[in-house]
This record gives structure tokens, C-alpha cells and sequence, in this order.
């Protein structure tokens, strides 16, 4: 069964020290590098927040509203987010420590204004697909790992949309790190992941069985 690493969103704005940093999400960057340089995969698949400065998800393009509040974007619920991954900018980039080799494949999300983009598969209308799942097909990969940022976002509605699709979804537990603006955020978004049919593992029970 061919495999795709997909490393979710490992970009400086959501490590240390970024517009929208996640608590030791540095510390994915180590076990991601394991991963790839293991060679047990068919393709390094790495998914890039990459928004225009005027997207409706940042909280200083609405008046009135704060990081974090809640509004509705065209009838989709939307969190109000920190200016973060503006396409071109430092914060865009993946983190200089993250090893994807030589031979990976990238696929860019968020790029509409109008509409936030968690999935690396599809627009959160779930109308607009990035390529990703297309891409898999072609390549006939039957299993995808997901690892990255943010546990609570990003991690989330790409493994969701990984099972959904058919494809047999693993999530690597200590090769994730979440956002956590609710204490419990990321312990839930495991439960919402287990109950889509994903399947929670440590990079550990991965090496061991090369
Ligand atoms: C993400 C919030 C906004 C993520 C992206 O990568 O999890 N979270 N944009
Ligand atoms: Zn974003």
C-alpha cells in the first residue's frame, strides 16, 4: 500500500515566536524530520497556509472585532485569527528546520479572502478542492499520516477529509501540537478524529515496524 507523510502547516507564524504561535510546536519539527528521513514513504506531502493580506479571517480587516471572536463569513462560522502566513512573507515560510529532503510536494490553501481554508483538501464550504485529493488518486497512495499544525484546526479537518475521501488516515500523536484557545481543544479534536474513522499512533509505532 503506497504511504504520504502530509505535514500540515509547519510554517513560522505557528511556531515560536509567530503571529499565531502554537504552544511547543517547534517540538513537531524533530519528529516530522524522523519521519522523512526513515524513507518509509512514497511522497512528503507539506500543506501551506498562504493567505492575501486583505483575508476575511484576520480580525484586523473587520471593525470592531478582536482576535479570536467569532463571526459568521458568508454563513460559515469563523474564527477571527491574528494577521499570520500573509503568501510571500517570512511568516508564510516553512520553519528553516523542517527537513522535507528534496523530493516533496506542496500544496497552498487559503488563497480566497472570502472563505478560510483549515483542510489541506478542501475550502471550509467544502466546495474548492486544493488538488490533494486528486493528487493521491493519480498516484494510487492509499494511506496518508498527518502531522503539523494546528491539532485543533488544520490537523483536524485534513485527517476528517482524508477518511471522508476513502483514504486510510493515521494521525501521529506526538508529530501534532494544538492552538488550544479552550483548554481541551486539542484532546477533543482527537475524539472528533477517532470518531471519523482516523487512527491515532505515536511516530514510535511507526519507526519500530521499518
Ligand atoms: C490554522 C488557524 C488559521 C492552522 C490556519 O494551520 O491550524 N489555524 N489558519
Ligand atoms: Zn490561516
Amino acid at each position: 500500500m503506497k504511504k504520504a507523510l502530509i505535514v500540515v502547516d509547519v510554517q513560522n507564524d505557528f511556531c515560536e515566536g509567530g503571529a499565531l504561535e502554537v504552544k511547543n510546536g517547534n517540538e513537531v519539527i524533530p519528529v516530522i524530520n524522523k519521519l522523512i528521513e526513515s524513507n518509509i514513504f512514497d511522497f512528503i506531502i507539506a500543506t501551506q497556509d498562504w493567505h492575501p493580506r486583505n483575508h476575511k479571517s484576520f480580525a484586523s480587516n473587520h471593525k470592531n472585532k478582536k482576535v479570536y471572536d467569532e463571526i459568521k463569513l458568508n454563513g460559515i462560522t469563523q474564527v477571527l485569527w491574528p494577521d499570520h502566513c500573509i503568501q510571500r512573507t517570512k511568516g508564510a515560510k516553512f520553519h528553516n528546520e523542517l527537513n522535507l529532503g528534496n523530493n516533496y510536494f506542496v500544496f497552498k490553501k487559503g488563497k480566497n479572502p472570502e472563505i478560510d481554508s483549515y483542510s489541506g483538501f478542501y475550502e471550509n464550504d467544502h466546495k474548492t478542492s486544493t488538488g490533494l485529493k486528486e493528487f493521491l488518486r493519480k498516484h494510487k497512495i492509499e494511506e496518508v499520516y498527518i502531522t503539523g499544525l494546528a491539532t485543533d484546526y488544520c490537523v483536524k479537518f485534513t485527517a476528517i477529509d482524508a477518511a471522508k475521501e476513502g483514504f486510510k488516515t493515521l494521525v501521529v500523536k506526538d508529530a501534532v501540537r494544538g492552538v488550544n484557545i479552550t483548554k481541551n481543544d486539542s484532546q477533543l479534536a482527537f475524539e472528533e478524529m477517532k470518531k471519523n474513522g482516523c487512527k491515532i499512533l505515536s511516530s514510535k509505532q511507526i519507526l519500530n515496524k521499518k
